[in-house]
């Protein structure tokens, strides 16, 4: 047991039990959405893993401690405080060392995940290569993270704010596996479908927690896989290619950079959609909370 970490009953007594467990990250309700949508969301996120028989391990860091699963006044914490960093994996040890907080991003809180045990994580979309990575280098942790973890994570995708055909290569290149939720196409977080197709395409959580026995059976465990879920209405391409454009000649106008690129773009687009991007991107993360409890039962 690892001292800075604290569970919540509810998740210690699941872990003891060994009953279903969805691991959920922070960064979206601190960094990736609105308040005060973001409490609302987080909640409902839980609610929605509870309701399909799994229990809901929301990960972040407080005050110096790692918490897997958190209680109401700490949920409450990660929304609204305005001291809560983005913590990648390597800002971890730095952050708990020094008693401050953070919010957990897809490869920080897949790695917290995996050391306690939980296999099933849902999110909204995955990070990735950034456009222009190849003068910039800006290729988000999660990838690297996810080709040394055994976890399999729910998501529509990639961020469409992405390089997606880069992000994709990067994907294969890291031996990260890839099936699609009752599709053939990659989804493109808020779209549909991001233009690229998929090789492999699944139907049922059943048939997915037969791919994760079989990936322990023969040792490709420790490269996550990603079931690419995709949003059921999408914003009109339009007005998704619009608003990106004017977010990303913003982005580069001020200089925004690093951790900040990603919240930044996100926040440009709840604000110039006028919240629609923010309903969808609400409707992606109960989807994928919904789809992970599946697969977190289908497999115990
Ligand atoms: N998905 C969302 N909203 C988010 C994120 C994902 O719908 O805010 C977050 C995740 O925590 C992901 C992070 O790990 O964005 C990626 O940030 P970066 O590009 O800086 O690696
Ligand atoms: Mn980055």
């Amino acid at each position: 047991m690892i001292s800075a970490i604290k569970y919540s009953p509810e998740v210690a007594q699941a872990i003891k039990a060994g009953n279903p467990i969805v691991a959920l990250e922070s960064t979206i309700i601190s960094h990736g959405l609105p308040r005060p949508s973001n409490l609302e969301v987080a909640r409902q996120c839980e609610e929605i893993v509870r309701e399909g028989g799994a229990v809901p391990a929301t990960i972040a860091l407080l005050d110096g401690k790692i918490l897997i699963g958190l209680e109401t006044q700490e949920l409450e914490a990660i929304a609204n405080r305005d001291d809560i960093a983005k913590a990648s994996i390597r800002d971890l040890a730095i952050i708990i060392s020094q008693n401050k907080s953070a919010a957990t991003t897809v490869a920080a809180t897949a790695h917290i995940a995996a050391v306690a045990g939980i296999k099933i994580f849902a999110t909204g979309g995955l990070g990735g290569v950034h456009r222009g990575a190849s003068e910039s280098f800006d290729e988000s942790a999660d990838l690297t993270a996810l080709s040394q973890l055994d976890m399999t994570v729910v998501c529509a995708g990639v961020k469409s704010i992405l390089d997606v055909h880069a992000t994709l290569e990067r994907l294969e290149t890291l031996s990260i596996g890839l099936v699609g939720y009752k599709t053939n196409s990659f989804p493109g977080f808020y779209l549909t479908d991001s233009g690229f197709s998929l090789e492999h395409r699944v139907e049922s959580a059943t048939e997915i927690a037969k791919i994760i026995k079989t990936r322990t059976d023969i040792a490709t465990q420790f490269k996550s896989l990603i079931v690419a879920n995709p949003v059921v209405v999408e914003m009109p391409r339009a007005r998704h290619d619009e608003i990106l454009a004017s977010g990303l000649e913003r982005a580069q106008q001020e200089g925004i950079d690093g951790k900040a690129v990603t919240p930044f773009l996100l926040e440009h687009f709840h604000k110039a959609s006028n919240g629609e991007s923010l309903k969808i991107n609400t409707e992606i993360i109960k989807s994928n909370c919904a789809l992970a409890a599946e697969i977190a039962v289908a497999l115990s």
